[in-house]
């Protein structure tokens, strides 16, 4: 029996960018743990990883090539399955043109190498590609154009914050590795709020919590902003650091701060204790991604940024707006950003693609995405995948998607992949490397594109193999300490490009130099009321977020549901029963579920897992409609309204 412990960096989509130590016994991973000495890992994984080894063994595992053969998707060796890709592809070209091929790939794995693939299609065509991003559109469009780019400070510099306010934010699903940091600094004096309309698990760890009506986060942040002016307590700084000051303060005085407070539901006296937090910094905000997934989501992270500014903490050590942590900046890119012939927008994915002409989309290629389940109105995506000629699905499970390709190319998973990572929850950089080969008939994504660049003349793609690559993507910090030898040689590397503190000369890179205040309220959402039925509740908002147990669609652990959940407050479906099976219904489609009661939640709220197979009759995706966010192309998961009926 041999034993040997490999290191690598989980590639998953995910803020923490753990570095994994695995264990592996006569060639089978037999244990995951977190790295002890990386600063952010801190010895541990999250539930989805470390049980990761047995999804890796499950069913659903694809081991080979598959091609569609009538109904059945059939094993194929990889010069079947390539050639017939690349005939397909070099027939539609020809006959329609590159706008004919649409490459769509999500973050399945956040690998720096995996923008090959774009590189790949802009070479190839430049064919059709995807504009706007579901995930995290909006709030980085808004910090834009508010401060000129969206990164934040050392992730440690929070140990010099007084506040931290947790704005939509739940770490202790969606990045666990926050959490420790955080009572770090609680036991060490600071304080935390936590402002969410679930009560969730972060609520542990805050000292003050705030449940504001769902969306209502514009109101909220007008209201501490009021108190603000009113109290005279707007940081001297505020005119010289930001453009627009008055007509911020416009905005902000054309209600009081008590009627700013009605609407968003939060008493008077919790706005004035938030209000105090900003006037006594330094106060960092976190801003979670949940609420920029409205229509009104940008405008949200606008008013956040402003309250920060005019509030004194932008630019200060222990401050801060953070919503990202700039991921890519360290790595070299392969290509120039191109211009695509055609883009379809990611947030409405199904109608686009149904909708394209001239020419139509006749080949998909799903790169790392499972978007059948993951993007809003999944019912439309799912026909419109359905219904294109030719879909290739790179992936190295059975998905929603994958089951509705017409080829399947196995790619590796996180524990046999090979490739660099950023991270978008802190600073440090790593190399994720195979702790086990990758079955036979599984071949690297890299390895994919550089055969199919032979068989279709691609001369441009990179032919190195993948530590050449990696040398390319390191190659403007490798004299800084980013060298692939210092990536394999230390257990954690902080990108020496990150600032750790962004704004420290007072001024932020936008076209003035100043921050851009946000000077007019939103329009207000659309949403479609679902009728009623008898025995129904009223409208309930619709919340599908992270949970421990899954990664979006990829569950982890044995009980992964052959039944999804909702979890309500008693009180807003009177008559129904806790474990009650019970459908719920928007204006676009249903579900059943289990209905799961929660005291402590708002009773206009209905909270639904956020991952969940389509064919399972589990995705929250069947109930969402598909529309855009304000600013960036995002997508408003979160403006939906549900009712609840006994099954
Ligand atoms: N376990 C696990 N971890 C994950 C993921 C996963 O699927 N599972 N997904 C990863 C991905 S892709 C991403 S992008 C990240 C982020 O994933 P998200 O789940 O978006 O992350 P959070 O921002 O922590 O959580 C969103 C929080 O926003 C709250 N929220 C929703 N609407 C509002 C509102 O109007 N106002 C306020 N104040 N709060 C609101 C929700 O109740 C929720 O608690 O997490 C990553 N981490
Ligand atoms: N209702 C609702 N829907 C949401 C959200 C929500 O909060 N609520 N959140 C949204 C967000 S933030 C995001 S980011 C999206 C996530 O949506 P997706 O990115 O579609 O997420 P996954 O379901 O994790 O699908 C990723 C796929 O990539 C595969 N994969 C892993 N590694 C590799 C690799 O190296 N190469 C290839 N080719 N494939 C690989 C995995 O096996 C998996 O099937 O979901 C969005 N959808
Ligand atoms: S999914 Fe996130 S928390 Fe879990 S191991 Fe990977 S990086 Fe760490
Ligand atoms: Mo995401």
């Amino acid at each position: 029996m041999t034993e040997t412990v490999h290191r690598t960096t989980c590639n998953r989509d995910c803020p923490d960018a753990c570095s994994i130590l695995a264990t592996v016994r006569d060639g089978v991973v037999v244990k995951l743990e977190g790295d002890p000495e990386h600063p952010i890992t801190r010895g541990f994984l999250c539930f989805r990883t470390s049980r990761f080894p047995e999804r890796q063994a499950g069913p659903e595992r694809v081991r080979q090539p598959l091609i569609r053969r009538g109904e059945r998707l059939e094993p194929a060796s990889w010069n079947e399955a390539l050639d017939l890709v690349a005939e397909k592809l070099r027939q539609v070209r020809a006959e329609s043109g590159p706008a004919a091929i649409f490459h769509y790939r999500s973050g399945g794995s956040l690998g720096i190498l995996k923008h090959l693939t774009d590189l790949f299609f802009d070479l190839f065509g430049p064919c059709t590609g995807k504009v706007g991003d579901i995930c995290s559109g909006a709030g980085e469009a808004a910090q834009l154009e508010d401060l000129g780019i969206s990164d934040s400070n050392d992730l440690f510099d929070l140990r010099h914050s007084r506040h931290i306010v947790l704005w939509g934010k739940n770490p202790t699903a969606s990045s666990v590795h926050l959490v420790p940091l955080l009572k770090e600094v609680r036991a060490a004096g600071a304080r935390i709020v936590a402002i969410d309309p679930v009560r969730n698990k972060a609520a542990s760890l805050a000292d003050v919590t705030l449940q504001p009506a769902p969306g209502r986060d514009f109101e909220l942040a007008m209201a501490v902003a009021r108190c603000l002016f009113d109290a005279g307590r707007i940081a001297a700084e505020a005119s010289t650091l930001c453009d627009h000051l008055d007509d911020y303060r416009r905005l902000v005085e054309s209600r009081s701060a008590a009627q700013w407070a009605e609407l968003a539901a939060v008493p008077l006296a919790l706005v004035q204790e938030l209000a105090d937090c900003y006037a006594n910094g330094p106060t960092a905000t976190l801003v979670g991604w949940g609420m920029q997934r409205r229509q009104r989501g940008g405008t949200i992270v606008r008013a956040l940024d402003a309250l920060a500014a005019v509030s004194g903490n932008l630019v200060r050590s222990g401050g801060g707006v953070s919503f990202y942590f700039a991921r890519r900046k360290a790595f070299r890119p392969f290509g120039p950003p191109v211009k695509h012939p055609r883009s379809i927008r990611e947030p409405l994915l199904g109608a686009d693609l149904l909708a394209a002409k001239d020419p139509p989309v006749r080949v998909l290629w799903v790169t790392a995405g499972n978007p059948v389940a993951m993007l809003p109105d999944a019912a439309t995506v799912a026909r419109a995948i359905e219904a294109t000629e030719f879909v290739v699905v790179a992936d190295c499970f059975l998905t929603d998607t994958s089951r509705r390709a017409h080829v399947v190319l196995p790619v590796p998973t996180l524990l046999e992949d090979s490739d660099l990572l950023g991270s978008y929850g802190h600073h440090w950089i790593g190399e994720s490397r195979p702790v086990v080969p990758m079955p036979e008939g599984v071949k690297h994504e890299v390895d994919i594109f550089q055969e199919l660049a032979a068989r279709l003349r691609v001369e441009d793609f990179p032919k190195g193999h993948l530590d050449q690559l990696k040398r390319h993507a390191l190659a403007d910090i490798a004299g800084q300490g980013g060298s692939l030898e210092m990536l394999r040689k230390y257990p954690a590397v902080r990108s020496p490009v990150a600032d750790p503190l962004l704004f420290r000369h007072g001024r932020v890179p936008t076209a003035t130099g100043r921050v851009q205040l946000l000077t007019a309220a939103p329009p207000e959402p659309v949403v479609d009321v679902p009728a009623a039925a008898p025995g129904a509740s009223a409208p309930l908002w619709l919340f599908s977020n992270s949970t421990e147990r899954s990664q979006a669609s990829q569950w982890a652990g044995k009980e992964l549901g052959a039944r999804s959940w909702c979890v309500v407050h008693p009180g807003a479906v009177p008559g129904m029963q806790d474990g009650q099976r019970v459908r719920i219904y928007s204006s676009h489609g249903s579900l059943e579920v289990d209905l799961r009661f929660d005291p402590a939640q708002r009773t206009d709220v209905a909270i639904m897992p956020k991952g969940g197979g389509f064919d399972r009759g589990h995705s929250a995706n069947v109930l969402i409609p598909a529309r855009p966010t304000d600013l960036g192309l995002g997508a408003a998961y979160l403006d939906c309204l549900v009712r609840i009926v006994p099954a």
